[in-house]
């Protein structure tokens, strides 16, 4: 069976209106040392491509299926066939689930990891197949009414115990697929109200947790990359992991800094009141830049609308770090984005993925020229030129003191500051966008 009826997407050049072509994704294309391809390592999430049904709180799932009719278990079996398609015709190396994305769960733990025995198989022979690869896979412990109070920081030890079962099955699969990554992202741990929440027996717990997880991937020898994924609020009104920096100091805190890295979504960013590219720059900056889930939040809504990322601005900037990062490598960028519900076709998969792909291509290759002519990098250089000599240097390597500050300041007779030009800089960079040359 065919699930997508077109040939697989070819790159046309920016002059195309074949809206079933790439524009500026060249896979093979090099920039440097690496193709696009290598560059970019795109993944497909299962949840919003294969499973979601594209309802929201206010009306039912619109989302047209091939698989809709099927019995639980047939759905699972032919979103397997169907991703693998998908994959192909995309020409996407890399796929991310769920447990519960990949097949349905049972009444029992057992019933569950007996359903995820069958489809994993099924996975495994298709990767096998194609050569396809498994960037990460995660666990869902926040779905089931079972983590009202949360997984991992549930008040409930029974819950607890029932999601470490989980994770452990999850890293069982991780190692028996090869996922390049585990990820956790916070789910439900975080508390409704301080009212009635012992924060601080809830984080104790969630570094335990960590440390089993790290202790169980170790004992199977699964060597993949563990990811921390922040996000502010949503589901709960405060989740623990809110930012990199609180990620980062609850990482310290429990002696895990060298176990975790982050997985970093765009729209989590903003919804926590910051730029993709701060996130980006606070996790490279410090050595914790694992991998990306590529999508962008609408700018009027303040929820995480998990929108195709389309805003080459923001796919430049972000481009930028992941290069200055030395890439993501075993990181991607994964598709963490739906449709809008109003795109309920089988072909908006398609073509949501297109649009996305050319737009981080498209940011690929701004970024790439920008750090080629070093143009944030001679700005920067400028702006902070008083560091790189005299006093400046001392300050920089710790060499001097307040006394001896305090006497450079008396022989000081006007301090002149420059102006940053901030608007030139804006438009400078409209300009390598606009005159991006695709070489068509
Ligand atoms: C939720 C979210 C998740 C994680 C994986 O906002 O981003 O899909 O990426 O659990
Ligand atoms: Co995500």
């Amino acid at each position: 069976m065919t699930y997508f009826n077109v040939d697989k997407i070819k790159y046309e050049g920016s002059k195309s209106n074949n809206i079933y072509s790439f524009k500026y994704y060249n896979p093979e294309e090099k920039l440097g040392d690496k193709t696009m391809a290598e560059h970019l390592r795109f993944s497909v999430a299962y949840w919003h491509t294969f499973t979601a049904d594209l309802s929201d709180p206010f009306g039912v799932g619109t989302a047209e299926r091939d698989w809709d009719n099927l019995d639980e278990m047939g759905k699972s079996k032919a979103r397997v066939e169907a991703i693998f398609e998908f994959m192909e015709k995309l020409n996407i190396e890399y796929f991310c689930f769920h447990d519960v994305d990949i097949a349905p769960e049972g009444k029992t733990l057992k019933e569950s990891n007996e359903n995820l025995d069958i489809i994993v198989d099924l996975i495994q022979e298709k990767m096998q197949q194609t050569g396809k690869k498994l960037l990460w896979n995660t666990t869902n412990n926040f779905t089931h009414e079972r983590f009202v109070h949360g997984a991992a920081t549930s008040s409930n030890a029974e819950v607890y115990a029932y999601a470490a079962a989980k994770v452990k099955k999850s890293l069982e699969i991780a190692k028996k697929l090869g996922s390049e990554n585990f990820v956790f992202w916070g789910g439900r741990e975080g508390y409704e109200s301080l009212l009635n929440t012992d924060m601080k027996l809830e984080l104790d717990n969630l570094a335990n947790f960590f440390k089993m997880a790290k202790s169980y991937a170790e004992e199977i020898g699964y060597e993949g990359q563990f990811l921390i994924e922040p996000k502010p609020k949503e589901p709960t009104s405060h989740q623990y992991d809110t930012d990199v920096a609180t990620g980062h100091a609850f990482l310290q805190k429990y002696g895990l800094d060298n176990i975790f890295k982050f997985n970093i979504e765009a729209n989590h960013a903003t919804l926590a009141g910051h730029t993709f590219q701060h996130e980006l720059r606070y996790a490279r900056d410090n050595g914790l830049l694992g991998s990306v889930d590529a999508n962008q939040g609408h700018p009027l809504l303040g929820w995480d609308t998990d929108e195709f990322p389309t805003d080459v601005y923001d796919t430049t900037l972000a481009m930028y770090e992941i290069l200055k990062n030395g890439g993501l490598n075993p990181g991607g960028l994964n598709f963490d984005a739906k449709p809008r519900r109003t795109s309920f076709k089988q072909e908006d998969l398609l073509l949501t993925h297109i649009a996305g792909m050319d737009t981080f291509a498209l940011g690929l290759r701004v970024a790439y020229k920008m750090i080629e002519d070093n143009f944030f990098e001679n700005i920067i250089n400028k702006k902070y030129q008083t560091f790189s000599e005299g006093i400046g240097k001392q300050i920089v390597e710790g060499t001097t003191s307040f006394k001896e500050l305090e006497e450079y300041a008396h022989n000081i007779t006007k301090i002149e500051n420059e102006s940053d030009h901030l608007e030139v800089i804006k438009t400078q960079i409209n300009q390598y966008i606009l005159n991006i040359n695709n070489g068509d």
